[in-house]
């Protein structure tokens, strides 16, 4: 349902191709990266985790280490061998939101392990600002759900080179709702093209 209206859409509009947004997490240190992005409607963020296990978790501007209530959860990502899912990827469902997100393992927010999607083209909400009030934040707590909320884990390549590539291997992918399925699954053969 959700996918014939995207691609109803995008006819529409002749060339809206929806893009995907590659942010590395944790590459070798505890950064998003880039943790500034513009995405626009029907794009995809897709996270790709380094080890040794980070999360992402949406938060309000104003709690940069705290889950956002109905906000996107990764949940962690240890992204070693063989592990269950090595990306999450969620869909951009209306770009004038800004996305501000964090890392809820240890104290990797408070060390400037944050980001956003779609930030205000002016005032004083910046990326700098949510990092300095993270760098000040008592605590990080993660979401309390055990699976992934609001996007979807996919069992990549992992960074070793081992792993399954895109999702074809069933059980892969752990939908968050049935419906999301045809749009996602049509996203990740273009995602895994573009990502390998
Ligand atoms: C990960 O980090 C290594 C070392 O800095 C770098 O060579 C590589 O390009 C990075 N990979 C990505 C996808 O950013
Ligand atoms: C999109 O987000 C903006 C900013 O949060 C909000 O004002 C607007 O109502 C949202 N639009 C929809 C369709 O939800
Ligand atoms: C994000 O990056 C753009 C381009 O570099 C910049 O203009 C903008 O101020 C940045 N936004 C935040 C929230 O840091
Ligand atoms: C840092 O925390 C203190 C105490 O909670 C608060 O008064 C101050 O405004 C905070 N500073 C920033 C930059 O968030
Ligand atoms: C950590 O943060 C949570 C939520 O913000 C709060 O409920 C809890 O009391 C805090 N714990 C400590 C030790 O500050
Ligand atoms: C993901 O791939 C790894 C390596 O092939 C495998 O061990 C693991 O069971 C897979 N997980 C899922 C959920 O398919
Ligand atoms: C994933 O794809 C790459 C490039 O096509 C290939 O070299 C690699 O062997 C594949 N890995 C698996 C586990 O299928
Ligand atoms: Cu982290």
């Amino acid at each position: 349902m959700r996918f014939s209206s995207f691609a109803a859409t995008a006819a529409l509009a002749g060339s809206a191709i929806a893009v995907d947004h590659l942010v590395v997490v944790g590459n070798g240190s505890l950064t998003f990266e880039p943790a500034n992005l513009t995405a626009a409607e029907g794009d995809t963020v897709t996270f790709k985790f380094w080890p040794k296990s980070h999360s992402v978790a949406q938060a309000a501007f104003a709690k940069p280490c705290e889950p956002m209530e109905n906000g996107f959860w990764s949940g962690f990502i240890p992204s070693e061998k063989g592990a269950a899912a090595t990306t999450f990827m969620i869909e951009i469902k209306n770009a004038s939101q800004p996305l501000w997100y964090y890392c809820s393992r240890g104290n990797h927010c408070q060390e400037g392990m944050v980001g956003v999607i779609n930030p205000p083209a002016s005032g004083q909400k910046t990326l700098a600002a949510f990092a300095k009030a993270a760098a000040n934040a008592t605590n990080s707590t993660s979401p309390t759900s055990a699976t992934a909320v609001g996007g979807m884990l996919m069992n990549g390549t992992s960074m070793d080179g081992s792993g399954t590539n895109g999702t074809n291997s069933p059980g892969a992918a752990s939908m968050l709702s049935a419906s999301k399925g045809a749009i996602f699954t049509v996203a990740v053969g273009m995602v895994a093209s573009l990502l390998l």
